[in-house]
């Protein structure tokens, strides 16, 4: 039996009433004996069910709002209508306390997407995308070839939040406890690997606001897709690094027999409790980390030529340029700015109108003192540009950090006509302005 099985409770798709049911309901998170957080959860579990959905076959999902409060689910990554891609600002209606909600879609395009609650937080920093509303989805062909012997599901959170005021006197949340998959290092299971296996890591970045920087001390990451794309380069490479909403998927051969530490690179934050102790068979003693010395990340490494995934191969017409500025607007000291793109703050953001079958290039100019992971919905986009690069292709995604006092520049074919919430992962950005909406003519 595969290990992630274990870990996580599968959802299957047998034959029902419906394909797969979510019960939103509180939820008490033991992060360990001593750190405990009570919070909101799909199905009772932190993080949420695996999905694993077929790529084009029919799937219907029911959901019970069981919370107390309105709710509403985005399923990132997938290509679905406005009216249920799970965004009030697209249109998707909120599942009201004590509501049931059906979907029937099929999904596309295929790869590792998730789901997530799309609400917002504003000061309190345990509701929305800080607490425990968020799963994993897999879409996968039956006939996958799997250059791999098994899969595991691998979740990066922050728990605890508070604002914290710095030098400059702007907020930003900061928080007491990390975990991977709803525990703390050494509270959850140790993943139990054998001497040869090549297990591939899907590994989210579900944290409400923070980037995590991951390794495997004694083992490399044979990345080989991005946000559930697949790369035209696959690299092995020490560390990954993951802004908010982010996905690696990355082969590790299990070749160096131990117990080991996966964790957060930051020393800080892998004792607040981001990490996983990876235990193979036989091997007992301490876990074992190696510090690495510099954090290293580039997109460009992956880059290459070569074909896109189904439905957003590029046309021949040169991409429409869209000019982007991000920045925010001192709101007073102790207090949080607001977010700007060209100068205005959601709901008063222009709506840039899109024609369907036409290319279009995204020219995101980060004018501020922070990174933004910057999210397309209904898309995926090109990263063509970030940080002064050259030119990439092949590089496809549905967020790119935009790291500060930087350009990025990504492409996307207009093919899913429909309103489009474009914004920013980080909930206390998007919370205060920093989103809008394209729409189809
Ligand atoms: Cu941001």
């Amino acid at each position: 039996m595969a290990l992630s099985s274990a870990l996580l409770p599968r959802v299957g798709w047998a034959a029902a009433a419906s394909d797969v049911t979510l019960e939103i309901a509180p939820y008490l998170l033991e992060a360990s004996p001593r750190h405990h957080f009570r919070t909101v959860a799909y199905n009772g579990q932190v993080p949420g069910p695996l999905l694993r959905m077929r790529p084009g076959q029919e799937q219907s999902i029911e959901i019970h709002n069981h919370s107390g409060d309105p709710e509403i689910v985005h399923w990132h990554g997938l290509y679905l209508p406005p009216s249920i891609d799970g965004s009030m600002e697209e249109g998707t209606p909120m599942i009201a306390p004590g509501g049931s909600v059906r979907y029937s879609f099929k999904p596309d395009p295929p790869g590792f997407r998730w789901f997530h609650t799309h609400t917002f937080a504003g000061k309190d920093l345990t509701k929305a995308q800080f607490g425990g509303l968020h799963g994993f989805v897999m879409i996968e062909a039956r006939d996958n070839p799997g250059r791999y012997d098994r899969e595991v599901f691998l979740a990066l959170h922050d728990w605890g939040g508070h604002f914290e005021g710095n030098d400059d006197g702007f907020m930003n949340p900061v928080y007491d406890v990390s975990t991977i998959n709803g525990k703390m290092l050494g509270f959850g299971d140790p993943l139990r690997v054998k001497q040869g296996e090549r297990v591939l890591m899907h590994v989210l970045n579900s944290s409400p606001t923070e980037v995590h920087w991951i390794a495997l001390a004694g083992h490399g990451f044979r990345v080989i897709a991005l946000d559930g794309n697949e790369v035209q380069q696959p690299q092995t490479i020490a560390m990954l690094r993951l802004a908010p909403a982010e996905r690696v998927s990355a082969i590790v051969e299990m070749k160096s027999p131990g117990v080991w530490i996966l964790g957060e690179v930051r020393k800080h934050v892998q004792a607040a409790g981001m990490g996983i102790v990876i235990e193979y068979a036989g091997a007992t003693g301490k876990p074992v980390w190696t510090q690495p010395e510099d954090l290293v990340w580039n997109y460009q490494q992956f880059a290459g030529r070569g074909t896109a995934p189904s439905g957003t191969a590029p046309g021949d017409d040169p991409a429409i340029p869209i000019v982007l500025a991000f920045d925010s607007k001192f709101q007073g000291h102790g207090n949080e700015e607001l977010w700007r793109i060209n100068g205005k703050s959601y709901p008063h953001t222009d709506e840039p109108v899109l024609t369907a079958g036409r290319r279009y290039r995204l020219i995101m100019k980060n004018l501020s003192m922070d990174d933004h992971p910057m999210h397309l919905h209904r898309h995926t986009f090109e990263v063509r540009q970030v940080d002064g690069s050259p030119e990439m292709h092949g590089l496809w995604k549905d967020v790119v950090l935009v790291r500060a006092k930087s350009t990025a520049e990504v492409e996307f074919l207009a093919n899913h006509p429909g309103r489009t919430l474009f914004h920013c992962h980080q909930q206390d950005h998007m919370d205060r302005g920093f989103m809008m909406v394209f729409r189809y003519a």
